[in-house]
């Protein structure tokens, strides 16, 4: 396990990306702002399913460019990057033989960007995690959902096209979909990221997914799993344990504003002093910070995240080690 977790102790500083359809809607719905974060658009606003993958079509991040992203995080100083390879939402990122809702076989761009930032991570001597939604999934039948508005239990689904088992969900997207990750990208990914998980996910069904992951023996996983299973790292999500985890590997994942999947309307930016401080702070305790962007459905990161990356790593050339 030392050898294992050896380099996420020295990293002390990672990149989040949370990219997906979301990014289209951007936060609006039928001209409306809808509140919370813009990758949890499809259940605040209750859309159909059918609605929802029709955003796929419109789907052509041609300004994507893994060579600016790996190097973005190079220059803030990160020294790890975890993107997420599908969301609630349920959309593939990646190139998948286990469901055809994804960015390869749904959209016009037709091209696997994982597959792109795997290479170019290699090449600048970065490593990279995929965060997977293995529980939450609103679009595939069976996938889980949370409590949200006046959705109902026990499945909390809004639209008869997400009901189904969820151990049918499990085992035929979301086990093949974390085989593909764990094998498609050369190297397996240096952590798989996992989300919000229910009740569903028993300890027999979170069983049979360590028993994927332990083929991996390099592999760091969070302690999202569900099934009672702690994984190897304490996740803190926006805030920093006042003492840390004395013990534990631990990681900070912490947004700019208020959003992890981009929002037009979302403009209330931390200064750059404050995440300074923030990833002085967390490393002062032992933990890691992993700061999220949140790209446009152009590629785009947006300006106010890229100025504020570029003035950290202006301050860590000066101030930090390495
Ligand atoms: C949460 C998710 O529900 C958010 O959308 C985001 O991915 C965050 C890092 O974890 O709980």
């Amino acid at each position: 396990r030392d050898a294992r977790m050896h380099w996420f102790r020295e990293a002390r500083f990672g990149m989040f990306i949370h990219w997906g359809l979301y990014s289209i809607p951007a936060g609006r719905w039928n001209g409306k702002e809808v509140p919370g974060a813009g990758e949890w658009l499809m259940i605040d606003a209750s859309v159909p399913v059918a609605d929802y993958k029709a955003l796929a079509p419109q789907f052509n991040p041609t300004e994507f460019s893994a060579e600016r992203v790996v190097t973005l995080a190079k220059t803030a100083g990160m020294k790890y990057i975890v993107i997420t390879a599908k969301h609630h939402e349920g959309f593939a990122m990646f190139a998948s033989k286990a469901d055809p809702f994804n960015i390869v076989d749904a959209t016009p761009y037709k091209k696997d960007p994982l597959k792109a930032l795997a290479a170019e991570c290699r090449k600048q001597g970065m490593k990279l995690g995929f965060y997977y939604s293995q529980d939450q999934d609103w679009t595939a039948p069976g996938g889980a959902a949370y409590q949200t508005g006046d959705h109902k239990p026990p499945t909390y689904h809004w639209d008869p096209a997400q009901d189904g088992s969820f151990a049918d969900y499990l085992h035929r997207k979301s086990i093949p979909q974390i085989q593909e990750l764990l094998t498609n990208y050369g190297e397996a990914p240096a952590i798989l990221w996992f989300d919000t998980p229910s009740s569903d996910m028993t300890p027999e069904l979170a069983g049979e997914v360590v028993k994927v992951l332990n083929q991996h023996p390099k592999l760091i996983w969070n302690n999202r799993l569900g099934g009672g299973y702690s994984g190897d790292t304490e996740t803190p999500e926006q805030y920093i344990p006042a003492n840390g985890y004395p013990g534990k590997d631990w990681e900070s994942c912490m947004t700019m504003n208020g959003t992890w999947g981009y929002k037009t309307d979302d403009t209330n930016f931390k200064s750059t002093e404050t995440l300074l401080h923030n990833l002085i702070d967390i490393a002062s305790k032992g933990g890691n910070y992993l700061l999220n962007i949140g790209p446009k459905s152009t590629g785009e990161v947006p300006e106010a995240e890229l100025e504020r990356l570029e003035a950290m790593g202006r301050w860590l050339k000066v101030n930090g080690e390495s």
